[in-house]
């Protein structure tokens, strides 16, 4: 009988001094228990380089974060994690064939409204030009996510938590821990680092109760805390989250 070869050990590409994107890998290889290695930058440049066509399996891909995987070269986070989730068993039950269809509108409903819009916070006219450059209209921006956006968002995810789908305990989906719930943590994690006003707001005003029951419970995870506590857990930095005291505002304050 031969031997089994040994499982590829992902290596993720994402060679920023702050948690972004990638950190939603890093949360799901740390969960899984899955050792991985963090590519460097000569790594990236090279995949990044417009000269790079891929090769015979492999499209040229676009934007960071980056996973290979053996032979395999991924981009996009979100189907990153749907690759690695159906891998390393946090994307539901294997026997429901669409578990992993619900997680996936999960996993990008949070990102579209705690990464992409939090970063658009502070960015609104976008990344080719300084916060500085583009102060006034990121505080017209912030109030209006603080005002509506935020709380739609955080109210969606509160209905997912009552809604029968989600099951008995603390977790999105069929009362079984997934990736989708460490998705929405992190992307929590990253608002309050940018809003933590707002967010305590949020979590004093009683609205959102299971949201905020769900946070303490990843965040409560044996593999998960010791992640957070080690010094792999990188510094919110000029990244996707960034706090500027003066974005924080209260926007029922009028002015
Ligand atoms: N939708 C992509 C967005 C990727 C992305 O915007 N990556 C950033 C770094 S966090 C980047 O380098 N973007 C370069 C660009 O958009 O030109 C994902 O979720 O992975």
């Amino acid at each position: 009988m031969s031997a089994q070869p040994a499982p590829p050990t992902p290596k993720l590409i994402y060679p920023a001094p702050f948690p972004g994107r990638g950190e939603h890998i890093r949360l799901l290889l740390e969960e899984a228990g899955v050792p991985y290695i963090e590519g460097t930058l000569p790594e990236f440049q090279s995949l990044k380089s417009p000269e790079n066509l891929g090769d015979s399996i492999n499209t040229p891909l676009f934007a960071p974060p980056f996973l290979q995987y053996g032979d395999l070269t991924l981009s996009q986070t979100p189907n990153i994690l749907l690759f690695l989730a159906q891998q390393f068993g946090l994307a539901g039950d294997p026997q429901d064939p669409h578990a992993v269809y619900r997680l996936n509108g999960l996993a990008l409903t949070a990102l579209d409204g705690f990464s992409n819009a939090v970063h658009d916070c502070h960015h609104p006219l976008g990344g080719n030009f300084y916060y500085e450059e583009q102060k006034g209209e990121s505080l017209v921006r912030s109030k209006d996510y603080l005002k509506t956006r935020l709380p739609l968002f955080l109210g969606y995810f509160e209905r997912v938590l009552k809604g029968e789908a989600s099951g008995e305990g603390p977790w999105l989906h069929a009362g079984e821990f997934t990736y989708a719930d460490l998705v929405l943590f992190q992307c929590l994690s990253g608002t309050r680092h940018q809003f933590p006003k707002a967010i305590q707001r949020a979590e004093d005003s009683g609205n959102y109760d299971l949201v905020f029951k769900l946070y303490n419970a990843v965040q409560d995870r044996p593999r998960i805390k010791a992640y957070l506590e080690s010094n792999r857990r990188q510094k919110y930095g000029n990244g996707i989250y960034r706090h500027y005291p003066e974005l924080d505002v209260d926007p029922e304050d009028g002015e």
